[in-house]
């Protein structure tokens, strides 16, 4: 190897570029990352890092709206509360900050070479930045996805937005439709509802398709009770307008229907962004992704492909691990994705949010027959409950979010505002199969509970655990009183009866 040549050429600075750069470097190898805009891609633009911001701001708008002029809180005044102002403020300092972070750490901490400016890959060793030719003995191309514009008439018209426009609103819409209910749809109908927007989704086939049952009724009950609208089985015609976004039209159980509207989000899905690859003559799939193996690997030696321009799933652990596979594997080990870990979601629901790893019921019952469930809340509920009212004799009711402001949601109780705990169990083997939750703050352990997932963890393993009480998900301790059980079948064979 010459002086100047590296052993990894990392063609776009994203999660998958920056950690596997930095992975390459630890290994002992002389990576260089090629990155026009900011290290650290898309999260702390307009995703990640981005929607983390916008949903807690959106969760302390709905809580406050919740509280108003309830037990000790005065009335608040949120007819002037602005989605404009918020990311306002990210951009002015957010944004920055986490750019600077992303520099910092990775040019002066892990002291990685970086060529700024618009590259351009001349063959599979050979890359051009600002007229300056830097070779490299390995590719990985890391240049991420983009959000899929479906040929609808209309998709141009100013108003109609996607993820990346969010940070960039400058005036509060009133009515928006959002078109798509996957979980990023899902996720900013929750974000501006908050903000005094009336929202509707609506969604070509069914919303969040792979979520678990009681986690999909629970999003369809909170909207409703929030008045965000959701129609299923849509399809979208046209985005009308002079000039500018008025309405979408759509067909909604045969019947054309108009919804009038000032702001389009359209939320379809991704496109990785594989174009800049296409004359290497790497292999590119259906989805427009580059084709790579278990290693990241495209179909030409030394050329790899990593996050999301590589497929799905378009989930940021991913990305990172896919750097981390294609490092290792040009430092001469044989690295693989490990596809026995299963893979958590989460869904932001400000002021909620709900996590997910493993099966849902639906899947868990299909492959094991019975299942035993934990969960929370669990029998029937009471009505008509009204705020800050005790109903008597319902169990569980209140016990899932105990977050810090969420314990307020005690004037609420009965009324299946407090979120879920499930977790599945295959009770033959005592295995857990899949956990669910919608909650505040649970997110963290699911990263952990995939782990667990993957080693078989059972009932009697997690009774044995710690538990700091509260928390967030009450897995431990919900798995716990009924660990003892012989024959595992849930909380109904301690209460005589049968409502599980
Ligand atoms: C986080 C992006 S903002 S990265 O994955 O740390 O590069």
């Amino acid at each position: 190897m010459g002086d100047q040549e590296y052993d990894g050429i990392w063609f776009g600075g994203g999660a998958a570029g920056r950690f596997g750069a930095a992975f390459l470097k630890a290994l002992g190898g002389r990576p260089l990352i090629v990155e026009a805009h900011c290290l650290g891609g898309e999260c702390h633009v307009c995703r990640c890092a981005f929607e983390n911001f916008v949903a807690d701001q959106a969760s302390m708008a709905e809580l406050m709206r919740r509280y108003s002029g309830k037990s000790w809180y005065p009335e608040i005044d949120l007819s002037n509360i602005s989605m404009a102002r918020a990311v306002e403020t990210y951009r002015k300092v957010g944004q920055k900050a986490f750019a600077d972070t992303m520099k910092h750490q990775t040019e002066i901490q892990l002291g990685i070479e970086v060529a700024w400016g618009e590259g351009s890959i001349h063959d599979k060793n050979t890359v051009e930045v600002n007229g300056k030719i830097y070779k490299g003995r390995n590719l990985v191309i890391g240049t991420g996805s983009r959000p899929t514009l479906p040929r609808i008439p209309g998709i141009d018209l100013p108003g109609v937005m996607t993820y990346k426009d969010h940070p960039e609103i400058r005036k509060d819409p009133k009515k928006m439709v959002i078109i798509g209910g996957g979980k990023i749809g899902i996720g900013k109908a929750a974000m501006f509802a908050p903000f005094n927007v009336d929202v509707t989704v609506l969604e070509k086939c069914t919303c969040l398709p792979n979520w678990d049952q009681d986690v999909r009724q629970y999003v369809a009950r909170d909207f409703k009770r929030r008045g965000i609208k959701i129609f299923e089985g849509v399809d979208v015609k046209e985005i009308r307008g002079r000039g500018r976004v008025e309405a979408v039209v759509a067909e909604v159980d045969g019947k054309l229907m108009e919804f009038p509207c000032d702001a389009v989000m359209v939320s379809v899905g991704l496109t990785p962004n594989s174009e800049v690859a296409a004359k290497l003559g790497v292999e590119i799939g259906a989805r427009n992704e580059i084709v790579i193996d278990e290693g990241c690997q495209t179909s030409i030696a030394g050329v790899y492909a990593v996050g999301d321009v590589a497929g799905p799933p378009y989930f940021m652990a991913i990305a990172r691990k896919r750097g981390m596979i294609a490092a290792k594997n040009i430092m001469g080990q044989n690295a693989r994705m490990d596809d026995t870990l299963p893979l958590p979601d989460h869904i932001y629901l400000p002021p909620l949010e709900a996590t997910m790893v493993g099966l849902n019921e639906e899947e868990a019952r299909k492959k094991y027959g019975d299942v035993v469930l934990i969960q929370v809340p669990w029998g029937p509920s009471p009505r008509n409950p009204k705020p800050e009212e005790y109903v008597p004799g319902y169990e569980n009711l209140g016990l899932p979010v105990c977050g810090r402001m969420h314990t307020l949601n005690l004037l609420y109780y009965g009324q299946g505002m407090n979120g879920l705990v499930k977790a599945i169990v295959e009770p033959k083997s005592r295995k857990y199969v899949g956990f669910h939750s919608v909650g505040d703050g649970a997110k963290t352990a699911f990263q952990y509970l995939s782990y667990l997932l993957k080693i078989g963890w059972t009932v009697d393993q997690m009774a044995d655990l710690h538990e700091i009480f509260l928390n967030a998900e009450h897995f431990i301790q919900l798995s716990r009183l009924i660990a003892g059980q012989k024959e595992l079948r849930g909380f109904a064979v301690q209460s005589g009866a049968d409502r599980g």
